[in-house]
């Protein structure tokens, strides 16, 4: 993370003040230098794990293959839970130390409805899944190279979580995937978008 400040591009959908997000918060003091990008008006931001249902269960991918043509390295996630996410509601799974793997070739399942990207059972080596039961709260960051995937819902509430994506500012903002907008800048403060331009779509506040 070279740059000195942090861009966030948020989904509307979710409906809470984007610079005094959860993430933002998190990540208040420790990582300064990171931005946030949301960049799927579906497939981001709040997640309602449905129980029961196909496209609640997400199958195993890198983040970066939805984002194949960007050149941003490392997008982060912060992947921050409501309630406690266990085995039974769906809790992230993850493949340990593939944070460094080259984006593998993914295809688009076709079971769930929802086009997720994939990849097939032999592209997964041989790491030990490693499931990742939280309390509710807790946060869990992974750059978009790491193997990871959630189980289904299999209990009778719905599972909600965020994922909020954070990029340096000088990697390229993948405008192509959502408008991101400048979250923190130690060097312009005045520069972070405000609520308002937010909804305007606007990525920094004009001082
Ligand atoms: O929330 C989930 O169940 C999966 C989230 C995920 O795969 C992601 O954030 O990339």
């Amino acid at each position: 993370m070279r740059s000195r400040q942090l861009r966030l591009n948020f989904n509307k959908s979710l409906s809470v003040n984007p610079s005094n997000s959860f993430a933002s918060r998190y990540l208040n003091g420790s990582c300064s230098n990171l931005s946030v990008i949301s960049p799927f008006a579906n497939k981001s931001s709040a997640i309602p794990k449905v129980p029961r249902v196909a496209a609640g269960a997400v199958p195993w991918h890198q983040d970066k293959s939805y984002w194949p043509d960007s050149n941003a390295n490392p997008v982060i996630t912060v992947w921050i839970s409501f309630v406690d996410a266990t085995l039974e509601n769906g809790c992230l799974h993850i493949k340990p130390r593939t944070q460094n793997k080259k984006l593998l070739e993914w295809h688009a399942e076709s079971y769930t409805g929802t086009s997720y990207t994939a990849l097939h059972d032999h592209q997964l080596g041989s790491r030990k899944t490693i499931a990742l039961p939280i309390k509710a709260g807790t946060a869990i960051l992974f750059n978009d190279r790491v193997l990871h995937m959630s189980t289904p819902n299999n209990t009778d509430h719905v599972r909600w979580s965020v994922d909020l994506r954070y990029q340096s500012t000088d990697q390229d903002p993948m405008p192509q995937h959502g408008v991101g907008f400048l979250a923190r800048s130690a060097k312009f403060p005045g520069r972070v978008a405000t609520l308002v331009d937010w909804l305007a779509e606007k990525m920094e506040h004009e001082e």
